[in-house]
């Protein structure tokens, strides 16, 4: 894939424009250059091209569907400018990602006015909750680079969520389904005790 894409949207996390790094850096968190993986389980070793790989958009909304990973890749893409604050207190700034708007996904489906919340499903059954207006805010998207490059599988090629405006966890890495939803339900960590809904500002790490 070429990294050449002059015309490609550039979105800047609103974040990464409150000014120095210190003042970019949410209380509690410090400043890493590294990109540290954390997950439960093993990575997936995933070949999105294989014929089986499909990603669901299901639940509240008036047409779920699926599409292949070419679909996906077929999609109108953008990079995204953003800074990434893991609840394990570091923080990673002027990350550029690039993948699908969620509100791009979304749209097709069409949600019902009832859909308030997602709940993330991924690989070998890994849930994440996240309130609908992060998951459709400017600078979320389904993620498949960063820096211009694949991700890696630790990182979760072929797809990850990616929602800047909440700590790292809420971000599926191995994404494969959407569920809109009614009412909010915790995901994997969150009934391990993590926040439903993870404000890195006001530390929104752990408790309901
Ligand atoms: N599928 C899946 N995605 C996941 C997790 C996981 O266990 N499984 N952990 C989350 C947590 S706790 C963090 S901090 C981030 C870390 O992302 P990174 O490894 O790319 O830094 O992934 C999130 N996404
Ligand atoms: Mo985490």
């Amino acid at each position: 894939m070429s990294d050449d894409h002059p015309s490609r949207p550039r979105i800047i996390s609103p974040d990464t424009l409150r000014g120095d790094p210190q003042d970019r850096t949410p209380p509690g968190q410090k400043l890493t250059s590294k990109w540290p993986v954390l997950h439960h389980g093993k990575v997936p070793q995933i070949d999105p091209y294989d014929g089986g790989w499909r990603l669901k958009i299901f639940g509240q909304v008036e047409e779920p569907y699926e599409m292949d990973y070419e679909q996906l890749r077929a999609m109108p893409a953008i990079d995204v400018v953003c800074d990434m604050h893991c609840v394990t207190h570091w923080t990673r700034l002027n990350n550029t990602f690039t993948g699908v708007p969620t509100k791009s996904i979304l749209e097709r489906a069409k949600p019902k006015a009832s859909a308030r919340f997602v709940m993330c499903h991924s690989e070998a059954g890994f849930t994440v909750n996240v309130p609908l207006k992060e998951f459709l805010a400017e600078d979320s998207i389904l993620a498949y680079q960063w820096e211009g490059k694949d991700l890696t599988p630790e990182h979760g090629w072929p797809l990850r969520g990616l929602v800047p405006r909440l700590y790292l966890w809420k971000s599926a890495k191995w994404i494969r389904g959407i569920e809109l939803r009614a009412t909010d339900a915790p995901g994997f960590w969150e009934q391990g005790g993590y926040h439903m809904h993870g404000d890195p500002w006001s530390e929104e790490r752990f408790g309901w």
